[in-house]
C-alpha cells in the first residue's frame, strides 16, 4: 500500500462540479450492482478525476458514447478521463460486495442489514465519484432489493416505491439539499420503527423515525426525546431550525465508531442510540443523549456548512462537540458535565498531544485521514471554540455564529472562514486563536503569586514543548477564568476572565489580606496549569469554591501530588470529611465525582520516563485503602441513607446510584465481608443496570463467594442483549487480577466476535483500564489484534495499536521489549502503517 503524504498546502479546487447524481443500487445476495449517472460541469482546467476503490467496472458511457479502455486510465484508486468536455453526462456500472466487506466502510452487510459509512472516503467504494467534501450535489437514489428486506431508505424525501418481479421491490429517494458524497447514506433491511413528530420554529412538521430491530424499539424512546430536545435547543441557542420534512436514525450493531450524521438519515452504533435503565448504564444513557444531539447539530455545523477538505475536519467536529457539550450541560449538572468532559480531555487528548501521535487540531499533512478522527481534532477542537465563546460572552458569541451561518450556508469552508465570520459578527478580532488550530502540544501555564502591602499579584508565563514537525511556535491567547477568596470567611471577593496572550504578564489586585486564588475555573483553557498552591489552599478550595468544577479540580490536583509526589494524604481526607456529608444530600452527582481518584492510566500518562505501572498501582491502592479506612462508617451510613428510587430527577437518582456503588466499593476495601451480602442483595433486587453492574463489579473484582453465581446469572439474563453483554465482557476483562488466561477465556467465548467492534472494544477496553496488565500480557494482545485487523478492519486496528503509543516512557527492560515487538511488525494498511511509523518515530 502506498504511503503518500497529502499536504494542506497542495489543496486545489476540483476541476469538475457535479450538478446532479442519480444512483441505482441493486442489492443481491452475493453482489450489489451500482449504476450511476453524474451530470458534471467543468470549473477549472484539469483532468476529470473520479475516485474509486474495490469497484468492478462493468461499463462507462460519456455523453452517450461507450468508452473503451484506451479512453481512460484506471488504477486501484482512481479513474481518470483525459480531454473531458465542459459538460458531461457520465454513466457507469460497477459491481461491489457488501456481503464480504469487513472494513465497515462504504456499503456493508451487518447481519441482516445493509448500511453505509462514507465519511471520510467510503463513497468511492460504492461508485466512481469526485469523492471529496468540496463537491456538493443533489442526490437521487433508487434502492432495490428482495422483499425480505422491507425497509429501503436513502437521504431526503421518498418519491416513489413499488414492487418488481421475482419477489423484489424498490424505493426512490431524493435529497433536495446539495451535499458532499460523505453524507450519502442508504439502508436496506428488516427493521421496526419508532415514530414521532416535531414542529420547528418555522412551522415545518417533521416526521421523526428511529429504526431498530423489533425488540429494541422500546429502548429508542430516550433517544427520541433527546432528538426533540436537541431540535428545540438548536433553535433557542443558535437560531437553527431543521430543514427537511423527515429525520431518520438507524441503529446498527456493527459500526466502527459512535454514529454518523448523514443528511436526514443518521446511522448509529446501537451503543449510542439504545438507552434503557434495565439494559444500559446511566453513563450510556447520558452518552446516547449527547451523541443524538451531536449528530443532529451536525446538520448545521458540518452538513449545511461543510469542510473544504479533510484538513478542516476540526471545523465541523470541534464546533459540534462544543455544541453537544453545551447541550449536555443544560441537561444535567453543568459542573458535572464539565468534569466529565475535562476528564476525557485529560485522559485522552493530553497524552496524545504529549506523545508521538501529537498533531495540531488542524494538521497540515496526513497519510490516512481516518487516523485523524482523534481526541485532538474533536476534544481540543471543542476547547478552542469554548475559549472563544467564554471570551465573547453569550450575546457576542451568538452574533458571531449568526454571521457564520449567513455567510457560509451551503458552502464548503475552512477554519479561517469560521474565525473571520465569528470575528466580524462579534466585533472582536479572534485571529490569534488560529494558532490554537495550527500548533500541536498542550501549553504549560506557569503562574506565581506574590502578596506585598495590600497588593496581590499573579504572574503568568506560557511555554510549548518544541516540536520538529511544527517549528515557530507562537504564544497563544489563553482565557484564564479565576476567583479570589477571603481566607477567613471563605467568601468569594472577586471573579473575572483574564485574557493572557503574551509570553509573560502580571496582573494585580488591591486586597486587605492575602486571598486564596482559584485559577482556570471551568477549565477555561486546555493547558497544564502549574501553580504553587499549598496543600491547605487546595483543601480550602475543596471546601469553599462555589464553582463545582474547580472544587473537583482541587481534589484532583491534591491527589496527583499525593500519588506522584508523595504528599501527605491528611489535608485531602479532612477536606472530604468536611465537605461530603452535606454534599451527598444536596448534590449527590457532584459528590460522586468528588470521590474520583485519577486512574492508573491517567497517572501513568503524567510520567515521561522510567514509568513502572506496578509502582503507580501500589501507591494508588495504598491511597484507596487509607481513604476507605479514614472515612470510617461514612460509607455504610451513606449507603443506607440513599434511595435513588425516591428521586424524581434523573440526574439526582443517577448521582445516588453512583454514590451507592462507590460506598459498596469502599466498604469492600475496608475488608468488611458483610458488604458482599449487601452487594448480592443489590444485584438481585434491582432492575437498573447501573445498580446491577455496580454490585456485580464489587462481587467479581473481590472474588466474593457469590462471584461465579452472578457471572453466570448475568450471562443468562442478558445473553441476547449485545450491549449488556458487552458490559459483562468489559468488567471481567477489567478486573485488576485478570490474567492472560482471563482474557483468553473471554476472547475464546462463543459470544466473542471479531467482526463486531463493540465486542472487541469491550474486552480490549476492559484490559486497557489496567496498565499493569496492558504492559505485561496485554502487549501481545494489542499487537495480535491490530495485525489481524490490519486487513479486516484497519480503522479499528489502527486505534487499538495506539494503546501502546507510550511504550517509550516505560522503564527498561520493558521499553526495549515493546519497542522490539513493534519494530518487527509489517502492517499492510495505510492506517496501521502510519500509526506504527509515528509511534516509532520518537
Ligand atoms: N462524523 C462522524 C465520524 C466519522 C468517522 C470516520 N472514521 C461522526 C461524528 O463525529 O459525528
Ligand atoms: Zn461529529
Amino acid at each position: 500500500m502506498s504511503q503518500e503524504t497529502v499536504y494542506l498546502k497542495d489543496y486545489k479546487k476540483p476541476s469538475f462540479l457535479v450538478d446532479s447524481v442519480y444512483l441505482d443500487i441493486q442489492v443481491h445476495q452475493d453482489h450489489t450492482i451500482v449504476d450511476a449517472v453524474l451530470e458534471m460541469t467543468r470549473q477549472t482546467a484539469g483532468e476529470l478525476v473520479l475516485l474509486g476503490r474495490d469497484l468492478e467496472l462493468k461499463h462507462i458511457t460519456l455523453n452517450g458514447t461507450l468508452l473503451n479502455e484506451q479512453d481512460y486510465q484506471l488504477d486501484s484508486e482512481q479513474l481518470v478521463i483525459h480531454n473531458a468536455p465542459e459538460q458531461i453526462k457520465l454513466q457507469t456500472q460497477v459491481v461491489i460486495h457488501p456481503e464480504t466487506n469487513t472494513m465497515l466502510e462504504g456499503l456493508y452487510q451487518a447481519g441482516d442489514l445493509f448500511v453505509t459509512q462514507n465519511e471520510p472516503e467510503g463513497f468511492r467504494k460504492i461508485t466512481f465519484y469526485p469523492d471529496r467534501p468540496d463537491v456538493l450535489s443533489v442526490f437521487t437514489t433508487r434502492v432495490e432489493a428482495d422483499k425480505k428486506y422491507p425497509v429501503l431508505l436513502a437521504n431526503g424525501n421518498l418519491l416513489e416505491k413499488g414492487d418488481l418481479d421475482n419477489g423484489r421491490h424498490y424505493a426512490i429517494w431524493q435529497d433536495p439539499t446539495k451535499k458532499p458524497s460523505y453524507l450519502f447514506a442508504c439502508v436496506i433491511g428488516d427493521l421496526a420503527v419508532l415514530k414521532d413528530r416535531y414542529v420547528t420554529s418555522e412551522g415545518r412538521d417533521v416526521a421523526l423515525e428511529i429504526y431498530a430491530i423489533e425488540k429494541d424499539i422500546p429502548k429508542c424512546k430516550i433517544a427520541m426525546q433527546a432528538l426533540k430536545h436537541s431540535m428545540r435547543w438548536d433553535e433557542e441557542h443558535y437560531g437553527r431550525p431543521y430543514d427537511l420534512d423527515n429525520y431518520m436514525i438507524v441503529a446498527v450493531s456493527q459500526f466502527n465508531m459512535g454514529a454518523m450524521e448523514n443528511k436526514g438519515l443518521n446511522i448509529f452504533n446501537t451503543s449510542c442510540v439504545l438507552a434503557d435503565e434495565e439494559y444500559t448504564t446511566d453513563a450510556a444513557i447520558m452518552r446516547v443523549q449527547s451523541v443524538i444531539a451531536h449528530e443532529y447539530f451536525h446538520n448545521w455545523t458540518g452538513n449545511r456548512i461543510t469542510c473544504r477538505d479533510w484538513f478542516q475536519l476540526c471545523l465541523k467536529e470541534g464546533l459540534t462537540v462544543f455544541r453537544d457539550q453545551s447541550f449536555s450541560e443544560d441537561l444535567q449538572s453543568a459542573a458535572v458535565q464539565r468534569i466529565d468532559d475535562v476528564s476525557v480531555l485529560k485522559a485522552h487528548q493530553f497524552p496524545e498531544d504529549a506523545g508521538p501521535l501529537s498533531h495540531p487540531p488542524r494538521p497540515d499533512h496526513f497519510v490516512e485521514i481516518n487516523n485523524f478522527y482523534t481526541a485532538t481534532v474533536y476534544e481540543k477542537g471543542a476547547e478552542i471554540n469554548r475559549m472563544m465563546a467564554t471570551l465573547l460572552g453569550k450575546e457576542k458569541y451568538r452574533l458571531g455564529t449568526d454571521e457564520y451561518f449567513s455567510r457560509h450556508d451551503g458552502q464548503a469552508v475552512t477554519v479561517e472562514d469560521w474565525i473571520n465570520a465569528l470575528s466580524a459578527g462579534s466585533g472582536t478580532d479572534l485571529s490569534a486563536f488560529l494558532r490554537w488550530y495550527n500548533q500541536p502540544g498542550t501549553p504549560k501555564l506557569e503562574v506565581t503569586s506574590e502578596y506585598v502591602d495590600g497588593k496581590y499579584s499573579l504572574t503568568f508565563k506560557q511555554s510549548l514543548k518544541a516540536n520538529n514537525k511544527y517549528p515557530n511556535l507562537q504564544a497563544l491567547p489563553i482565557p484564564v477564568a479565576f476567583a479570589l477568596f477571603d481566607p477567613l470567611t471563605g467568601q468569594e471577593i472577586n471573579s473575572d476572565v483574564y485574557l493572557f496572550d503574551q509570553e509573560q504578564a502580571t496582573i494585580s489586585f488591591d486586597v486587605v489580606q492575602k486571598p486564596v486564588v482559584s485559577l482556570l475555573r471551568n477549565f477555561s483553557a486546555p493547558v497544564n496549569l502549574e501553580f504553587d498552591y499549598s496543600d491547605d489552599e487546595l483543601a480550602f478550595l475543596i471546601e469553599h469554591e462555589t464553582n463545582g468544577f474547580n472544587q473537583w479540580q482541587a481534589t484532583q490536583t491534591l491527589l496527583e501530588r499525593i500519588l506522584l509526589k508523595d504528599h501527605a494524604v491528611t489535608p485531602y481526607i479532612n477536606a472530604l470529611k468536611r465537605t461530603l456529608p452535606n454534599m451527598v444530600k444536596q448534590d449527590p452527582l457532584l459528590a460522586s465525582r468528588l470521590l474520583d481518584v485519577p486512574s492508573e492510566g491517567y497517572l501513568g500518562s503524567r510520567i515521561d520516563e522510567n514509568y513502572e505501572p506496578e509502582i503507580i498501582q501500589e501507591k494508588r491502592n495504598a491511597l484507596l485503602s487509607a481513604l476507605a479506612r479514614e472515612m470510617g462508617s461514612f460509607w455504610k451510613e451513606t449507603y443506607q441513607a440513599l434511595d435513588p428510587a425516591l428521586q424524581n430527577e434523573f440526574s439526582q437518582a443517577m448521582g445516588e446510584r453512583a454514590l451507592k456503588n462507590i460506598m459498596l466499593t469502599n466498604m469492600a476495601r475496608q475488608g468488611d465481608t458483610a458488604v458482599f451480602d449487601l452487594a448480592y442483595q443489590q444485584y438481585r433486587s434491582t432492575n437498573n443496570m447501573s445498580e446491577r453492574l455496580g454490585a456485580f463489579k464489587v462481587l467479581v473484582w473481590n472474588d466474593a463467594p457469590q462471584a461465579q453465581e452472578v457471572i453466570e446469572d448475568f450471562y443468562n439474563r442478558f445473553k441476547d442483549e449485545p450491549l449488556s453483554l458487552d458490559q459483562w465482557f468489559m468488567l471481567q476483562a477489567a478486573q485488576p487480577n485478570a490474567t492472560a488466561q482471563t482474557i483468553q477465556q473471554l476472547t475464546q467465548h462463543s459470544d466473542y466476535d471479531l467482526g463486531t467492534p463493540n465486542r472487541i472494544r469491550a474486552v480490549s477496553g476492559g484490559l486497557n483500564s489496567n496498565p499493569v496488565n496492558t504492559w505485561s500480557f496485554g502487549v501481545q494482545h494489542f499487537i495480535d489484534l491490530a495485525m489481524y485487523l490490519d486487513e479486516k478492519n484497519p480503522i479499528v486496528g489502527s486505534r487499538l495499536l495506539q494503546v501502546l503509543s507510550r511504550w517509550y516512557t516505560l522503564a527498561e527492560p520493558k521499553r526495549t521489549e515493546v519497542k522490539n515487538a513493534l519494530t518487527q511488525l509489517q502492517p499492510k494498511s495505510k492506517n496501521v502503517s502510519e500509526t506504527l511509523n509515528s509511534m516509532l518515530a520518537v
